[in-house]
């Protein structure tokens, strides 16, 4: 079934498309392009490290032609233009050449994490109705293969499950390439690339639809802000499909310009530091918790690290305390970013003095972002109060994938995306989160939405109700809490059993509750609702 636009994905009208191409922010290029146009120009640079088991490049050349002949191959397996494909593929080089083989027929691919399981992965596919999916064999002692297996006879438009490894009973993704046939059915600047994932409110993730058009000029808008030139050499230490390490201004942003991108296997100290000492890093990406992690190692790291010119850190609210240590530690800069699949991204600047840059979380990327900060009722706050903040601009979507119900309340009449998150704005135009106004739990930057593990719990035959709500945690920043109400006479369960009730039912782990607690009822709101808010003012006392 094809896509069509502005039905399936709603899109800009008319006059705002024509105002973000005079502005000079589309500029009329696809992704597909992208990478011919620097394979042509510098065929001999190396685009990509990966570095594990044993380290292997690809030079803007190879990974050019690499991705000219997984599309002709993924084209003679029936994939076409507008196809969905699943991709959920861990830090590797083959994550790049098969994103990169989509883009050039203009399927899209759809970005799952890899610790997603059978619940999220069924719904990508059965949603989306997509025709592929691609896995690794085994990953993180998770067999992906076995995952597909089952994900097949949940979506019955999977034509294909191609792998990475050992394929098992699938397609091996080494089995695909084809020489390049003819010119392909190429999308056009102002066709979807891509979904990507929301962290989700609701009881599933909606599936954010990106542009060529959008999502290039939130890259290389970000290389300028972030100082991204063919010197960089950016080490992808989060999982590379999610948007922060994506284009903030990650390894897309550094192919757009030329750079290297390295692929780590994993975000760890033990991990990062001897390949930012080997592959002579000078930028990164971190979310507060890994960047933690990093400020306490590398007071006493044996590796050089002197090569680190730049670290950003976002995806949840950075300690302002944190912050002021990460500069002294690890002798780079700190920039703090606040974006979101959906689309605006706000950074601190290069030319920021050290107070805006430890106490804000940046201002946004383009002239052309409209932010309004509103209170309940719409109307906006004085200036410097804290609002619910609602935005729209040139690389905002303006509505979720397939999903005209919650569009409506998601978005404004007037195509403003509220975001559900709390802000104040400083003089200087930044942003400074303060809190959530929607229903989630952002678990050291991985979103968790309670109505989807409630639901899952309410599945238990011994529960009568649930209400899953954040907890403080000096780590994490939140963790998530599981209140039950058992049903009467139900045989009484143990924290542990619960936990191992989600697991069981197939969802990412970080959805698993961290902390389980029986009650006997829910406090309410005054028109009878259970009130969250006080049950999160219960679970700080934890
Ligand atoms: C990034 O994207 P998402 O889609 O996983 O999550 C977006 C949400 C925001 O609405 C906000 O609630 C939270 O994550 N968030 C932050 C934050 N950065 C993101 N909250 C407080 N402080 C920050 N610095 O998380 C994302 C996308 C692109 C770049 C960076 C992060």
């Amino acid at each position: 079934m094809t896509v069509t636009p502005g039905v399936d994905a709603p899109t800009w009208p008319e006059e705002f498309a024509a105002r973000y191409r005079a502005a000079g922010y589309w500029r009329g290029e696809t992704f597909g392009r992208m990478l011919r146009e620097r394979a042509t120009a510098h065929p001999d640079r190396v685009a990509l490290v990966d570095p594990a088991p044993e380290r292997r490049t690809w030079t803007y050349g190879e990974l050019d032609a690499r991705a000219d002949r997984l599309a002709a191959g993924f084209a003679a397996r029936g994939i076409a233009k507008g196809d969905r494909v699943v991709v959920q593929l861990p830090n590797v080089g083959e994550f790049v050449e098969v994103v990169f083989a989509l883009f050039r027929i203009g399927a899209l691919p759809v970005y799952a994490l890899p610790a997603h399981r059978e619940t999220e992965i069924g719904h990508f596919c059965s949603f989306t109705e997509a025709v592929a999916y691609v896995v690794p064999d085994v990953h993180a002692g998770f067999d992906h293969r076995r995952l597909a297996t089952r994900v097949k006879e949940l979506a019955p438009s999977l034509r294909d499950v191609f792998v990475v490894g050992e394929p098992g009973e699938h397609t091996p993704l080494s089995d695909v390439p084809c020489d390049p046939a003819g010119p392909f059915d190429e999308p056009e600047p102002h066709e979807l690339a891509f979904l990507q994932l929301s962290g989700g409110t609701t009881g599933v993730s909606k599936l954010i639809p990106r542009t060529h058009d959008d999502y290039l000029y939130s890259l290389w808008a970000s290389n300028e802000i972030c100082g991204v030139d063919a010197d960089t050499r950016f080490l992808v230490a989060l999982p590379a499909a999610h948007n922060f390490p994506m284009s903030s201004p990650g390894w897309l942003g550094v192919l757009y310009a030329g750079g290297t991108a390295v692929l780590a296997p994993k975000p760890d100290p033990a991990t990062a530091f001897p390949l930012i000492e080997r592959e002579r890093i000078t930028m990164t990406g971190l979310v507060p918790p890994l960047a933690l992690v990093w400020t306490e190692a590398a007071a006493r790291a044996k590796h050089d690290l002197s090569s680190l010119e730049l670290t950003l850190v976002g995806g949840a609210k950075y300690s302002e305390a944190a912050a002021r240590r990460l500069e002294p530690t690890l002798r780079c800069r700190l920039m703090q970013v606040f974006g979101m699949a959906e689309g605006l991204v706000n950074y601190t600047r290069l030319d920021d003095d050290v107070e805006t840059v430890v106490s804000t979380q940046g201002r946004p990327i383009s002239p052309d972002d409209e932010i309004r900060i509103v209170d309940d009722t719409g109307h906006e706050v004085p200036d410097g109060a804290p609002g619910q903040l609602l935005t729209r601009g040139p690389y905002t979507i303006r509505g979720y994938w397939r999903a005209p119900e919650h569009n409506r309340n998601a978005f404004t009449e007037d195509g403003f995306y509220r975001t559900g998150d709390l802000v104040r704005r400083t003089p200087s135009g930044h942003l400074v989160v303060v809190g959530r106004a929607k229903d989630q739990i952002n678990r050291g930057g991985e979103k968790i939405a309670p109505e989807e593990v409630e639901n899952i719990i309410l599945a238990h035959p011994a529960v009568h109700d649930v209400s899953v709500v954040a907890v403080p945690d000096a780590y994490l920043g939140e963790r998530s809490l599981a209140y039950v109400i058992l049903r009467e006479g139900a045989e009484p369960l143990k924290p542990v059993a619960v936990k191992r009730f989600v697991r069981e039912r197939g969802v990412a782990a970080y959805k698993v509750p961290d902390l389980v607690e029986f009650v006997a009822a829910f406090p309410q709101t005054g028109v009878g609702k259970v009130s969250k808010n006080q049950l999160r003012s219960t679970a700080e006392q934890h």
